[in-house]
């Protein structure tokens, strides 16, 4: 790993917040491997761990700290930022208002920075948790009723209000996805309600039984890793003219229960047992929907998924089993 200082400034640097997590650690990857190590700037709130974090130039960094933030835009002259930090559904959950300083206030100081410092482009994720029990369960559209019942939805839903008020008012070109629950080997969620279906996998991989924290019928949309890696980095590089949605897109690929997952799993190790026993999360997942409308980023920017469940169990296992 090389540390900050020794990084040579590039007018093209991209900055990622939150690079040590599900999504940030192969989000870094990606870019790593497009632009070059030395042209990726990777923070966290921790030191990475993990071996697989640990390629390229890192920077500690908590979000919250904006003279921070600002030191380490102009240091590494940043012209593009992946805002991935935050708090997740049932992490929130259990510490509310927590979630709503992370998830917000970060936010507000990335849009803030991003706006006085002129950056190129920004990219911050939403979810589906944006909807609610209002909203309608089975492909349910682009827009309709949101009323998110859950902490993370709500700082969701109103960060997808601030995204487009500073586009609207400053022009911040700031893009965004709804992910659903998004599925991968090389880096492990954290504090989810989707976190089952990664989970499920080193289980069976393992030999041992596992435990679901949510019923088995409980439909909830999900998508792979390389899609989910794919839909940003193609929403990213987008024409700006063509995208008619400045809070955020839809996106799905498929969807599924607990019990169709670990019957696609079973194919592939028939001994391997799966109980239902759901908490609290529950709750969150029976708020959101079943599906998910993609029409309008298949229409903007010709968003298309590869995965389906059984693509994706045969993948997951493949690469699990190395
Ligand atoms: C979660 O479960 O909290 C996330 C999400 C759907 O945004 N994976």
């Amino acid at each position: 790993m090389t540390f900050a200082k020794e990084f040579m400034p590039n007018p093209t640097n991209i900055l990622i917040i939150g690079a040590n997590g599900q999504l940030g650690t192969e989000l870094s990857f990606e870019l790593q491997k497009m632009h070059g190590y030395d042209h990726v700037i990777k923070t966290d709130l921790y030191l990475p761990r993990h071996k697989v974090n640990q390629e390229g130039v890192f920077c500690q960094l908590d979000v919250l700290d904006k003279d921070g933030l600002i030191e380490i835009i102009k240091r590494h002259n940043i012209k593009i930022i992946y805002h991935l930090a935050a708090l997740l559904s049932a992490s929130c959950e259990k510490k509310p208002l927590q979630g709503w300083q992370l998830n917000m206030d970060g936010l507000l100081n990335v849009l803030e920075v991003s706006h006085a410092l002129k950056i190129n482009r920004v990219f911050w994720p939403s979810s589906i948790a944006v909807f609610g029990p209002g909203s309608p369960k089975e492909n349910t559209p682009q827009h309709c009723t949101k009323d998110p019942a859950t902490v993370y939805g709500i700082t969701k839903l109103a960060g997808e209000r601030w995204c487009e008020y500073y586009f609207a008012k400053y022009g911040l070109d700031i893009r965004s996805i709804r992910y659903p629950g998004i599925i991968g080997y090389k880096s492990m969620p954290g504090g989810g309600t989707t976190d089952y279906a990664v989970d499920i996998f080193h289980k069976a991989i393992h030999h041992e039984p596992y435990e679901c924290f949510l019923s088995e019928n409980s439909y909830l949309p999900m998508m792979y890793m390389s899609d989910a890696i794919r839909a940003t980095l193609q929403l990213m590089e987008s024409d700006p003219q063509k995208l008619s949605v400045r809070s955020s897109y839809n996106i799905s690929a498929m969807s599924f229960s607990p019990s169709e997952i670990y019957h696609e799993i079973k194919k592939h190790f028939p001994d391997f047992l799966c109980t239902f026993k759901p908490d609290f999360r529950q709750q969150l997942a029976d708020s959101w929907p079943k599906s998910i409308d993609d029409s309008i980023a298949r229409r903007d920017w010709n968003w298309k998924h590869e995965f389906d469940l059984e693509k994706m169990v045969a993948d997951m296992i493949l690469n699990l089993r190395v």
